[in-house]
């Protein structure tokens, strides 16, 4: 019988001290910068929101380093095939590697319930409670990893909110990266969105299984990856069918080996 838990901050008392909404830039650091426009508006530069996130991303770091638990970060658009390539990733990892799951969606547990299939105890974050987030924010995962049993646990995978922008911009403590880009998207996202491309290690080219019955060029789309990210590893593979997902585990694997020898 799977295992789940689903978390939504709001509904929970105070946790570790910090208040149960999402905190405005502003409450959170009220020595922020207030410049005028030339209009005259008022901007409120929050620039500390994301220094803030790193300083919970390194405490993150330093507790799962301190349960000797790997942190693998998954993000891409809507639809690329998160949930469909972590289905099957957990399928290989499992049993020899303790997995859990954080996945983070505006609203609904639809993929915490697919992922549950798994037996892996998976924790839902809907962000539509603090104000319909477009990623998952440091603090929202070390709030989650309460919930997980970290003392049984090898690895933690995290489905990110799907977009291709926010999520890039949030450390959340992980020991990897990993975008999933899939060939209904087109070839030129790389160059369209660089930041995600430039901060992963990893690009999975999801959907292969299509290629036939699209006009993609999957050169190209490699092309642009190495434009933005040189060394970047890439998969191309189908969450469908199963292919090219042998080089993609053998990749995560030694990352997880390499991690647990530290
Ligand atoms: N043909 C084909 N379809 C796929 C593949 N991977 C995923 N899909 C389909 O693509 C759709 C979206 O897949 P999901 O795994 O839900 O995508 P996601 O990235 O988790 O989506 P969000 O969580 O909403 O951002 C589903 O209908 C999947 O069945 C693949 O390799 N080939
Ligand atoms: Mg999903």
């Amino acid at each position: 019988m799977p295992f789940s838990l689903f978390y939504t901050p709001m509904r929970r008392h105070h946790d570790h001290g910090r208040p149960h909404h999402h905190p405005h830039p502003a409450d959170e650091h009220p020595d922020h910068e207030t410049i005028r426009s030339g209009g005259g508006r008022e901007i409120k530069v929050v620039r500390r929101v994301l220094d803030a996130n790193d300083r919970m991303a390194e405490a993150n770091r330093r507790l799962f380093a301190a349960h000797h638990i790997f942190v693998l970060n998954v993000m891409s658009s809507p639809g690329s095939g998160k949930t469909t390539v972590l289905m099957r990733t957990l399928e290989a990892l499992m049993p020899e590697l303790r997995c859990a799951v954080i996945v983070g969606d505006i609203c609904s547990t639809l993929d915490a319930d697919r992922l549950s299939v798994s037996g892996a105890p998976v924790v839902q974050v809907n962000t539509d409670e603090f104000g319909g987030d477009c990623h998952l924010a440091a603090h929202v995962i070390e709030r989650a990893s309460a919930e997980l049993p970290l003392d049984d646990l090898d690895v933690l995978i995290v489905e990110n909110v799907g977009n291709l922008v926010c999520p890039a911009e949030f450390d959340i403590g992980e020991d990897r990266r990993v975008v999933i880009l899939s060939t209904t998207e087109g070839e030129e996202k790389p160059i369209k969105y660089p930041l995600m491309f430039r901060l992963c290690q990893a690009t999975l080219l999801n959907k292969i299984d299509l290629l036939p019955y699209l006009d993609y060029d999957r050169q190209l789309a490699v092309d642009n990856i190495r434009q933005i990210h040189p060394d970047m590893a890439i998969f191309e593979l189908s969450a469908k069918t199963g292919e090219g997902f042998a080089p993609w585990l053998a990749w995560l694997r030694e990352a997880i080996s390499a991690k647990q020898s530290a």
